[in-house]
């Protein structure tokens, strides 16, 4: 059995990554919008990943005997600029993720929860790969600025990613 703290706290995790999948396939659309169906295609992706980690801990806490507590889920903002600046404000959200999955992961061993603290390590070597594969566009897009030729090369190059 989980304790309620924990649930909470869970529920609220699952909040948050369903909340990061409805801001990513905003962005797709943004970036959608203005042809750039690589960056869109991969922020889609990245959608789907998002609600991927929200079943996860969906299936961890109903089988801990938890319960779901589904909550509304914040609207996603409007109006993300340029595909850098679209990329920076994820690699900021992913880092706000990383700090509230590091706060769990914190809290479990707090509460001698080990089964949670085990189950919470996906996420903390997840968070690493996520930062670290958003931090890489983001310093290929500073590097070749948002406009001209390059930047359509890197969205042919996005156009490649594949589900998970
Ligand atoms: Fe679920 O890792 Fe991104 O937000």
């Amino acid at each position: 059995m989980i304790s309620k703290t924990m649930q909470d706290a869970l529920n609220a995790q699952i909040n948050l990554e369903q909340a990061s999948a409805q801001l990513y396939l905003a962005m797709s659309a943004h970036c959608e919008a203005r042809s750039f169906r690589g960056f869109a295609h991969w922020l889609k992706v990245q959608a789907g990943e998002e609600t991927a980690h929200a079943l996860k801990l969906v299936d961890f806490l109903l089988a801990r005997k938890g319960t779901l507590d589904l909550r509304p889920i914040a609207a996603p903002p409007t109006g993300f600029g340029g595909v850098i600046e679209v990329f920076e404000k994820t690699l900021e959200h992913e880092k706000g993720i990383t700090a509230r999955i590091n706060a769990l992961f914190e809290q479990a061993r707090s509460e001698k929860d080990f089964a949670s603290e085990m189950a919470l390590q996906w996420y903390v070597t997840e968070q690493v790969e996520e930062e670290s594969r958003v931090g890489l566009i983001v310093d290929h897009l500073h590097a070749v600025g948002d406009k001209g030729g390059a930047i359509w090369y890197l969205d042919s190059r996005l156009a490649k990613r594949g589900t998970t």
